[in-house]
């Protein structure tokens, strides 16, 4: 369902139109307010007047995560503290913690952006959602929370954890849409196997996941495990949190953007060139509504690629490919670059696989070992030596032929993996200890 026709449907110029009148209010907002990004317009020779068209922000300096980094914590806010009601705060597992801040009007927003999501994805006013992203600094659990909320739907504010719980929860609540990682998703359809409870017996109807990379044929796994219409969604807490891009439950093929209130970009991630649509790179996002963390060219270090087509939901906002990694998760094994998503894709096609597994990287006498760890399936594992091996040999032959890079294959035994109950640990890197 489409939340907001007048939005969601707008032809393209009417919507630049929208962009530019936003996005020059959002350049005057932070001129004003954030001394980070007087000092970087003036270093660029840029004055707010000199954005006159949506062109003119490619002469805009790029913002890392480095930049977040050292405004810690609250240096980037374009608000006075006293107008700030809400804080979240990445992990920070790969540095410091990265803190954002919400007014009152940015959480509104973030409601309404995330009940546009959860429409897309399926949910009516009619639904219960069983919400297991986590509740806390992590965005992902209240963003569905007030999201969900604002569409009138019924919420279960379950959070990650407590599996076995959760089980019975959906047993006797009933709830008819899922929203969690994809890794978690997982892993409650195993506890629920164990318990002895099938998904046929369940209600849900559509599940949204995301907050890591999955790829197509985990879809595919989650869909058939889980009995459900399962669709992605995309966002990171510097851009607001959850919301910023998903899938139409329709066509399931590629995530919209909400672009009346964030202009994506394609770059090249070492040169920085903007690239045209279609090319894959490092997507860069551009905040035109949020009034107290404003970004401007932030670079996400996602890997993707837009896609101009019109999409037979009706939505003209453009749509981003399936994330297949990030720049920061992208392993080089002597010299072959390497998305732990790759891999994924490889080991899913092969019969007796589990969609569990974990990569770890070494360096033995100066060269780096790939392992790819995986699960293999309880009768798999239970049949002969020689079975066992020929399934080692074909992931191996598999990801050397795709990948081009040699790897060691590690079957283990069923559920020895540690499942993960928000964002899975797909890759275990010694090199950098
Ligand atoms: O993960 C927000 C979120 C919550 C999105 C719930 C979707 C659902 P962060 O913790 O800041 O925010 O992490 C953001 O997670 O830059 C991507 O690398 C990754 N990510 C998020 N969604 C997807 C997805 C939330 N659908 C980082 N596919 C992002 C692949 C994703 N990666």
């Amino acid at each position: 369902m489409i939340l907001d026709i007048g939005f969601e449907t707008m032809t393209r110029e009417d919507l630049e139109a929208v962009q530019l009148r936003r996005l020059r209010s959002t350049i005057e907002r932070v001129y004003t307010h954030v001394p980070f990004y007087v000092k970087k317009f003036k270093s660029a020779g840029i004055r707010p007047d000199d954005i006159q068209s949506l062109d003119d922000l490619k002469r805009i300096p790029f913002t890392e995560k480095q930049d977040l980094r050292d405004n810690y914590p609250y240096g980037m806010f374009a608000v006075p503290m006293d107008d700030i009601v809400r804080i979240h705060a990445s992990s920070g597992t790969t540095g410091q913690a990265t803190v954002v801040g919400y007014t009152a009007k940015d959480v509104n927003t973030w409601a309404e952006l995330m009940a546009r999501s959860l429409a897309a994805g399926g949910a009516t006013r009619g639904d219960i959602i069983h919400n297991a992203y986590g509740y806390g600094l992590f965005t992902g659990g209240l963003g569905v929370h007030y999201g969900a909320e604002k569409l009138g739907a019924c919420v279960i504010p379950v959070s990650g954890g407590n599996t076995k719980r959760q089980i019975i929860i959906m047993k006797d609540f009933g709830p008819t849409i899922l929203t969690a990682t994809p890794s978690y998703a997982l892993h409650l359809a195993e506890v629920a196997e164990e318990s002895g409870i099938s998904f046929e017996d369940l209600k849900f109807k559509y599940g949204i996941f995301g907050a890591e990379p999955w790829s197509e044929r985990m879809r595919e796994e989650i869909e058939r495990k889980l009995n459900l219409t399962a669709v992605d969604i995309y966002g990171l807490s510097e851009v607001i949190g959850p919301g910023v891009a998903i899938e139409c439950y329709e066509a399931k093929k590629g995530l919209h953007i909400f672009e009346d209130h964030f202009i994506p970009e394609i770059i090249d991630p070492v040169t920085g060139e903007v690239l045209p649509y279609g090319e894959r790179g490092e997507l860069v996002f551009t905040s035109i509504t949020k009034e107290a963390f404003p970004v401007i060219r932030y670079r996400t270090r996602d890997i993707t690629s837009l896609n101009p087509e019109p999409c037979m939901c009706g939505r003209t906002h453009i749509r981003m490919n399936r994330v297949s990694g990030r720049s920061d998760d992208m392993l080089i094994i002597r010299g072959v670059n390497v998305f732990p998503s790759q891999i994924e894709s490889i080991l899913m096609e092969i019969e007796g696989v589990e969609p569990h597994y974990q990569l770890v990287v070494d360096r033995e006498e100066n060269l780096d070992v790939l392992k790819v760890m995986v699960e293999v399936g309880e009768k798999v594992f239970s049949d002969e030596v020689k079975r066992l091996q020929k399934l080692e040999t074909e992931i191996t032959e598999n990801i050397k032929e795709y990948l081009g890079v040699s790897v060691k294959v590690k079957l283990v035994e069923p559920k020895t993996i540690t499942r993960s109950e928000g964002k899975a640990v797909r890759v275990i890197d010694n090199r950098k200890m």
